[in-house]
């Protein structure tokens, strides 16, 4: 840590940081700070909080210098595009209920927040339309014993609940699945794939497998599916204010930050590839969702992207969610779920989250990774 900050303070010295300021002093030519007009300033500080933040993040690893960035405003949704947004499940969205946070996207798609829908209203709009919901996830290896037990049990207690839901694990050892009590119109089918070599390839695989399921029995059974990682747990209800065509969720740890530090990939050689004027939020490959036809489109788009770049020697750093990004870049989702829809503890309190309906687990990467 030391010899980082050293490095650091060398380098500020080394490209002349310091000559350049007092050079400036002296001469009298830098505008004082508070002099400078209110959109410079705010630019100002974003630039610098970005810039410690990040540099925290990857050099000292401080948890606590992180929490700058709520200082870095979301944007807010423009009020002439608010009552062109309603949504198929929830109707009228309140955006006024969340002045504080963005609400839509630039393409017009709503950001539901807690308190911006009604839950029952769309509890409702699903039962009328008859749907089933299915909900894959894929416990490989020790992924299993360890979080597929409390997965499949919370999502009992709070994913579509009253909905009728069929859930796809994806195993490699269908015997050791645990038996479950499911409620009154939920089922749960076990499918077996390979284990892998490296835990990597067991994420990519993933869109692969999801790709040929929605082409059978998945595809035939269920109206709308969400695609979600195991080492995670429902704490609220997540109910039919999700569903929608193409759904995708804002990735916990990046939602403040600035468009050109988002971990997108950026080796130009592989498929997943954004340059810096690409991206519009970085999302989250632990959770995603939409109608068969849309995720048939999405995981072929995936797969064939991972193939390329193993024919081409390269890895996206992200793997899976790298392509994902690139997809939700091509294709924009329809509906996005704000981070209170798969939060993560380790980042601490936060007033924008009201209730977090998914909990990542802590992650104990030693013990399930090979
Ligand atoms: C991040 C993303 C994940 C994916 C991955 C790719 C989070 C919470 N998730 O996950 O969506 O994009 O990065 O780098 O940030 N799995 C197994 N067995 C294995 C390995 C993986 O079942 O041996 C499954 C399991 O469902 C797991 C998922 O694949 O939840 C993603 O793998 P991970 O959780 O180890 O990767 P992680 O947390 O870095």
């Amino acid at each position: 840590m030391a010899l980082g900050v050293e490095w650091g303070l060398s380098w500020l010295r080394s490209h002349g940081g310091y000559r350049k300021q007092e050079g400036q002093r002296q001469r009298g030519q830098g505008t004082p700070i508070w002099a400078l007009p209110r959109a410079k300033k705010r630019l100002l500080w974003q630039l610098l909080l970005t810039a410690f933040g990040f540099l925290g993040l990857y050099l000292y690893r401080l948890g606590s210098l992180r929490s700058l960035e709520v200082f870095i405003p979301m944007g807010i949704c423009p009020r002439a595009t608010m009552p062109l947004l309603r949504d198929n499940f929830t109707g009228v969205l309140r955006h006024w209920a969340r002045p504080e946070v963005l609400t839509c996207t630039s393409w017009a798609a709503p950001i539901i927040w807690d308190g911006t829908f009604d839950p029952q209203v769309a509890e409702q709009e699903a039962r009328r339309q008859n749907l089933t919901i299915g909900l894959t996830v894929f416990a490989v290896g020790r992924y299993l014993e360890k979080y597929l037990e409390h997965f499949l049990d919370s999502a009992e207690q709070h994913f579509m609940v009253g909905q009728s839901v069929v859930y796809y694990v994806f195993t490699d050892r269908p015997e050791a699945v645990p038996y479950m009590t499911l409620g009154q119109g939920r089922l749960l089918r076990v499918e077996r794939v390979p284990q892998e070599n490296r835990w990597q390839d067991v994420s990519m695989a993933r869109m692969r497998t999801l790709h040929e399921a929605l082409g059978g029995q998945l595809g035939q059974e269920a109206d709308y599916v969400f695609c979600l990682d195991v080492d995670q747990h429902f704490t609220s209800n997540f109910g039919p204010e999700t569903l929608a065509d193409l759904v995708a969720q804002l990735h916990a740890w990046h939602y403040h930050w600035p468009r050109w530090l988002l971990p997108y990939e950026r080796d130009k050689r592989s498929a997943a590839a954004l340059s810096f004027g690409e991206g519009d939020f970085y999302y989250h490959a632990a959770l995603f969702g939409g109608s068969v036809a849309a995720l048939r489109k999405l995981t072929a788009h995936c797969a064939l992207g991972q193939q390329l770049d193993s024919e081409r020697g390269v890895e996206a750093i992200w793997h899976d969610e790298s392509h994902l990004n690139k997809f939700f870049w091509l294709y924009k989702p329809t509906k996005v779920l704000s981070p209170e829809f798969c939060w993560d503890l380790q980042i601490g309190w936060r007033t924008e989250i009201h209730t977090p309906r998914l909990l990542w687990e802590p992650k104990e990467y030693a013990l399930v990774r090979n």
